[in-house]
């Protein structure tokens, strides 16, 4: 339900003091370590950042999306693990649930994701299985009144500290495709499941993802989201369309901060006697990145307006999701152009956002993958038959 405008911006408010105060000053800790301190989460389950979408009935905050973006771009000025740590439970780790779960799975879970006391993790990436995520190739065999699950799952955001995953899994070995996977609700102490090593990534330190293999993993029939089987892959693709318009709010929250850091510096830092900011080829960098900030963020409002309005997710979230992730990239350069020499040097928040915004190109589908949603779409709405 949406959020009368005064609580808004209250909750706004607080928000932007939490990452001017707690986060920011906390992002080259996090950056060297690699590791959130846990206080900082304890004060982000308060706030009730890991319910923020999680709908009222069950314990969250029930945003619509339009609330739901502006919290996201407001929180990414600060360095993006910090997102990252109850990203999942607000969107890809929660929604399959929240979309297509039965009463009885939204009663169990979705409280303890909404309060922070367990993360949810979304396990679709396959080591076969990335863009193509129908082909992969975890199964999920029926025996008895329950599935054994066998399969290895990769690169999976919060893994490390999950308390339960979304696993797509193939339940008809028969149906190589879309059709043949179903959707399982498995809790990380269930026998059978282990993680992989950590994952040393480019950028984001203190967002954890690991592999979680599946060996005879023994999960329950109600386990099944839905109670149906082969609808698992609709219901992957129903939680991503909304992530990533949130993957894009966040994006454009980092292009802001970005912008602000280029613009401190550029007035800051003297050359040639005068301000670097006072330089014309500087300030169309400035003029290149803010622009294109605001396109990426009117894009993302108003899809987020019109999802909140019911119209179908799919292709919005994909062009959203692909321009600011784009956008971002193209912001992050300049501003380390704009900083010159210190902008490689990782005492500058820009060295380090720099790497940070590379995945948003990446995951959640590349932006190949958006491009071919938005094109099929088109294509599908000229009528014509998409590839
Ligand atoms: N919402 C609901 N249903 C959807 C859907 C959506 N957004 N997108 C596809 N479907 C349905 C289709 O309608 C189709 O249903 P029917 O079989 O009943 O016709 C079924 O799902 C299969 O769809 P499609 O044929 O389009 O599947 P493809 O194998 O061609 O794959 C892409 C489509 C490439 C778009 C999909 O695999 C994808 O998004 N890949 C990227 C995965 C990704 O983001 N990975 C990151 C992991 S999470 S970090």
């Amino acid at each position: 339900m949406p959020l009368d405008r005064a609580t808004l911006d209250r909750f706004l408010e607080t928000v932007d003091s939490f990452v001017a105060e707690r986060l920011i000053p906390a992002e080259a800790e996090v950056d060297a370590t690699d590791r959130i301190p846990d206080g900082l989460v304890e004060e982000m389950k308060r706030l009730g950042l890991f319910g923020l979408t999680v709908p009222e009935d069950y314990g969250g905050l029930g945003l619509a999306p339009p609330e739901e973006m502006e919290v996201a771009w407001a929180v990414s000025h600060a360095a993006p693990a910090f997102r990252s740590a109850f990203g999942t439970n607000v969107t890809i780790g929660s929604q399959g649930i929240a979309i297509d779960g039965t009463e009885e799975q939204k009663r169990r879970y979705l409280p303890k994701m909404a309060s922070g006391e367990i993360v949810a993790s979304f396990a679709l990436t396959e080591p076969g299985a990335g863009s193509d995520a129908a082909s992969l190739t975890t199964r999920a065999d029926r025996d008895g009144n329950g599935y054994v699950l066998n399969g290895v799952k990769r690169f999976i955001t919060n893994a490390p500290v999950a308390g339960v995953f979304t696993v797509m899994a193939r339940t008809n070995r028969e149906e190589r495709g879309a059709r043949g996977i179903s959707a399982f609700i498995v809790e990380a102490g269930a026998p059978g499941v282990r993680l992989g090593g950590p994952e040393n990534k480019m950028g984001q330190k203190g967002a954890p993802i690991c592999d979680v293999i599946f060996e005879d993993c023994r999960v329950p029939g109600d386990a099944l989201i839905g109670g149906v089987e082969g609808r698992g892959f609709k219901t992957a693709m129903k939680a991503l369309d909304r992530g990533r318009l949130h993957l894009a709010a966040t994006c454009c929250g980092l292009a802001d901060r970005l912008i602000r850091e280029s613009v401190d510096f550029a007035l800051g830092r003297e050359q040639f006697g005068r301000p670097v900011a006072e330089f014309q080829l500087v300030q169309a960098m400035l003029a290149d990145s803010r622009t294109e900030h605001d396109v990426a963020w009117a894009l993302v409002r108003d899809a987020a307006r019109r999802a909140g309005e019911g119209e179908p997710i799919a292709r919005l979230g994909a062009e959203a999701k692909y321009y600011a992730s784009e956008m971002v990239g193209r912001v992050a350069d300049r501003a380390v152009q704009i900083h010159g020499g210190s902008g490689y040097i990782d005492d500058y928040a820009v060295a380090r956002l720099y790497r940070d915004v590379r995945i948003y190109r990446l995951y959640e589908g590349t932006s190949q993958i958006q491009q071919l949603v938005i094109a099929r779409d088109m294509l599908k709405e000229a009528g014509g038959s998409p590839p």
